[in-house]
This record gives C-alpha cells, structure tokens and sequence, in this order.
C-alpha cells in the first residue's frame, strides 16, 4: 500500500502556493485572535502558522531574527531598553539578549496562547523568554505604545501580515505612537513585507514612517520560508542612521546571517526596489 502523504500549503498569493511534506501536526489550537499550528514539516523542521501564514521554522528562523534584531542594535550605541511588539515566539527576544548592554527586553504580545505554545513545542526560539532581563506583558501593542512616552532606546515591531489584529501595526496612528514612546534619540524597525508581492504596502509605510522620523531606511534579508523569499525591513530612527555607524565597532557576537561586513550592505537596494520607495 502506497504511503499517505500529508502536505501543507500557505497561499502566499491568490495565484500561487508555498507548499511542504509534514511529518506531524504537533498542536493545533484557535486562540482568540487566531487559529494557531504547530507542524513538523520534513525540509524546514517545526515550523508556527498563525492563520495560514509561516510565521517561522527551526532551519531558517536565524534569517529573520537576527535580520530585525541585530540591525537596530547595532546602530543604537547604548540600546538599555528594547521593546519587541509582537513576536510571541520569543526569536526575537533571543536575539536582543545576545546584547549584553541591554538591560530589559520586554515582549509586548497580544496573543498569550503563541507564546505558551512557542515555550511548549518550539524551545530554540523560545529559551530567552525565561531570562532574568526579558519580561513578558500581554496585551494590545498598539495600546501599549499609545499609553507609554520616551520609554524605550528601541522598538522592534515583529507582527504578522497585514490583516486582522495586524492591521494597526502598518498605520501611521502606530507609528506616531512609536516615535513618541520612543526616547529622544530612539530607533525602531518592522517588518514589512516582501519587495515582490507587497509594493503598495511599503511604499506607504515607507512613506508614513518618513513624515515623521528624521531618518527613514529600508534594508532586505532572505528568508526561505517567506512569500517570495526576498523581506523587507523599514527603519524609522530619530537621530542614529545605520549607514553612518563606524562598523569596526561592532562587537562580534555569536550570530548566522548577521554579522558588521552585512550592516550597511543590507542597505544597498536592487533597482526595483529603490522605486518602490522613490
Ligand atoms: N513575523 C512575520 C511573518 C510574516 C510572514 N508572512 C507570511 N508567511 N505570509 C514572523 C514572526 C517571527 N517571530
């Protein structure tokens, strides 16, 4: 008898599909903000789905983590408190702590049962969150950033896509809020999306987050499991620029992806997508 093979497909467009062999559906689970799953896929090991979307696997999560978190810190020269909006799976979180002149990681989740089941069932991204400078808040980010002035050194926005409990995070309301919670020379990032399928939406964050920070960058990173591959990252910062930083400073750290030779070269765009933010 022929084997059955279980395969599971985001739609990363209407018109095409990401598609993967699972070994094992390891939890399942509809949360109050969203339906949540947690697969053994046979290419990327375990990999998080919220609402259809990877959100991250074991083999390529460093790609995305260390791309959103390195980025900022190192162009911070003294980043003591950091906020995470976002990022239930504690990747991040990981990543920051690596950055032993920070002080306090704080995870502002809006989803509790993304992080118990991260702790649970995906402990290599996880592990931080147990750590003595990393504090975990649930709630709304949106409101969160809202109710909190000249708090942070820098704010890392890792939502999902542009839809449902999402949607504020790509709005300029949100990123008032952030230059406000910010202290008077933060920086923060987001993701924001791929340079293929999503040319509107960064083109308007893009331009959103420009009418109100000093200093606007975009910069790319690969990430396989992503649509199309190829991400983006916006920075909005008040006073550092990341292409002025001296980059013989940065301090080695055990890191995949990033390292100081990457910082200014991530900056560096392909044609189409200079356009995009003309
Ligand atoms: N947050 C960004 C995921 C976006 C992926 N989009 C998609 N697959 N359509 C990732 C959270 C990781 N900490």
């Amino acid at each position: 008898m022929a084997e059955m093979e279980l395969w599971f497909t985001e739609q990363q467009t209407p018109d095409l599909g990401f598609t993967c062999k699972i070994t094992k559906t390891i939890y399942t689970a509809k949360t109050k903000y969203q339906d949540l799953a947690i697969l053994e896929t046979k290419q990327f090991g375990k990999m998080l789905v919220l609402d259809g979307a990877v959100q991250t696997t074991i083999v390529d999560e460093f790609c995305y983590h260390e791309l959103i978190a390195h980025v900022p810190l190192f162009t911070h020269p003294n980043p003591k408190k950091v906020a995470v909006i976002g990022g239930g799976d504690g990747g991040v979180i990981r990543e920051i702590l690596k950055h032993e002149e920070v002080e306090k990681a704080y995870l502002i989740e809006i989803d509790q049962e993304v992080i118990e089941a991260s702790k649970k069932y995906l402990p290599e991204i996880s592990c931080a969150l147990d750590d003595k400078r990393a504090e975990v808040i649930i709630t709304d980010g949106i409101k969160f950033v809202s109710e909190n002035k000249n708090m942070f050194d820098v704010i890392i926005v890792d939502s999902t896509d542009p839809v449902g409990p999402a949607v504020g995070l790509f709005e300029s309301n949100f990123y008032q809020a952030v230059y406000e919670c910010l202290k008077e020379d933060g920086l923060f990032v987001a993701q924001t999306e791929s340079p293929f399928y999503d040319q509107d939406l960064i083109r308007n964050v893009f331009h959103s987050i420009k009418s109100i920070f000093p200093i606007t960058r975009l910069y790319l990173g690969f990430i396989p499991t992503y649509p199309s591959g190829l991400w983006s990252f916006t920075m909005g910062s008040k006073k550092y620029d990341p292409l002025e930083i001296d980059v013989s400073k940065i301090k080695r750290i055990d890191t995949r992806y990033y390292n100081p030779e990457l910082h200014k070269a991530l900056f560096a765009l392909p044609t189409f997508v200079q356009k995009i933010i003309e």
